[in-house]
C-alpha cells in the first residue's frame, strides 16, 4: 500500500500506511521484548489517569522501562501521567504488559501514534487488552471516584486509526465475556457508553448536553480509537473508566485538573483492587 494521507499533526508529513505503523510497532516491541526480559506478553493493560498505581497489585513485577526508550514512543506530556512499559508476571502464570502512560490525539503526533502502544502490545502477542482512563461523568449518581466499566463507545474525533477497506465489525467492541468478569469481580460496577472528544479543553457544558442526547455517560479524550486499533489487530477489549470528576455543567462546579488528579488518588486502592481481579480472571 503507498497511499499518501496527511494527518493533522503531522505537519503535513505524509502519515504512515497502517502496515508501516504495524511494521514500526513489531519493531517496537523486539526491543521492548529485550529490555523487559520476555519472550510475549497474554495481555496488555493501560493505565490511564488515576489509574497508574494499579499495577503495583497484579503480580510479581518483572521489569520496568522508560517507554521513550521503545522506538514510536515519546514522554508523556500531562503531570500525572506516568510513561513506562511494565512487565508483571500474573497469579496464573500468565505474562501483562502494562503501560502507565498513553499518547492522546491532543499532543498532536497524529493518531497513529496515539494508538502505537495498542499495536505494540499485539505485536508482543497480547489477545486482551484492558484499557483504562479518567474521565468526566454525566450521571450526577456518579462521585468523584466511582470506577465505570465502558459498555460502548461513540467516536466524536473525527479520527480513526485506519485507512483503506478496513470494514472492521465494532458491534462487541468491549466484550461482552469480558464485562462478564468485571462484573463478577465487582457485581454493582456500573456500565455506560463512553464519548471521545479531541480535547484538550474540557466540554462546554451544550457539548455535555449533546453527548448526553447522543446516548453517552462518560466524556473523555482516549480510549475509543484505541478500542478500534484493537479491535482491528484482534485482540478482546475491556474498558474501565473512572468518573474523577462531574462533566461541565452537571455539577455548576468549574473543572479543575488538580481536582481530577486528587480524585485519582483517593481512588487508588479501590481501583487497584478491581484491577487485580479483573486480571486473575483473564
Ligand atoms: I480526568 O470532564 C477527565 N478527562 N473530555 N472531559 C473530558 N476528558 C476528561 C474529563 C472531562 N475529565
Amino acid at each position: 500500500m503507498d497511499q499518501d494521507l496527511d494527518e493533522p499533526g503531522t505537519h503535513g508529513l505524509a502519515a504512515p500506511t497502517v502496515d508501516a505503523a504495524d511494521a514500526t510497532a513489531r519493531a517496537a516491541a523486539l526491543v521492548a521484548r529485550d529490555l523487559l526480559g520476555i519472550e510475549r506478553a497474554d495481555v496488555a493493560l493501560v493505565l490511564g489517569s488515576g489509574w497508574s498505581s494499579g499495577a503495583d497489585r497484579l503480580g510479581r513485577p518483572i521489569a520496568r522501562v522508560p517507554l521513550e526508550r521503545v522506538p514510536g514512543f515519546t514522554t508523556p506530556v500531562v503531570a500525572g501521567h506516568g510513561g513506562d512499559l511494565l512487565a508483571v508476571e500474573l497469579t496464573s502464570g500468565r505474562i501483562a504488559a502494562v503501560f502507565t502512560g498513553r499518547t492522546h490525539l491532543y499532543e498532536g503526533r497524529g493518531v497513529t501514534a496515539v494508538v502505537h502502544g495498542v499495536r505494540t502490545a499485539a505485536a508482543l502477542g497480547a489477545s486482551v487488552l484492558v484499557l483504562t482512563n479518567g474521565c468526566g461523568g454525566l450521571n450526577p449518581g456518579w462521585a468523584p471516584g466511582t470506577p465505570v466499566l465502558i459498555r460502548d463507545h461513540i467516536n466524536l474525533t473525527g479520527e480513526t486509526p485506519l485507512r483503506g477497506p478496513v470494514f472492521i465489525d465494532m458491534s462487541a467492541t468491549y466484550a461482552p465475556r469480558l464485562r462478564a468478569l468485571a462484573h463478577e469481580v465487582s457485581p454493582d460496577l456500573p456500565e455506560g457508553v463512553y464519548v471521545q472528544f479531541p480535547g484538550p479543553q474540557y466540554e462546554t457544558p451544550a457539548e455535555v448536553h449533546m453527548a448526553r442526547v447522543l446516548g453517552g455517560d462518560l466524556v473523555g479524550m482516549s480510549t475509543a480509537l484505541e478500542a478500534i486499533a484493537a479491535r482491528a489487530a484482534g485482540m478482546e477489549v475491556l474498558g474501565i473508566s473512572l468518573v474523577t470528576n462531574a462533566a461541565a455543567g452537571i455539577t455548576g462546579e468549574p473543572l479543575s485538573h488538580t481536582d481530577v488528579i486528587a480524585s485519582g488518588r483517593a481512588a487508588a486502592p479501590r481501583l487497584a483492587e478491581l484491577l487485580a481481579g479483573v486480571v486473575a480472571r483473564l
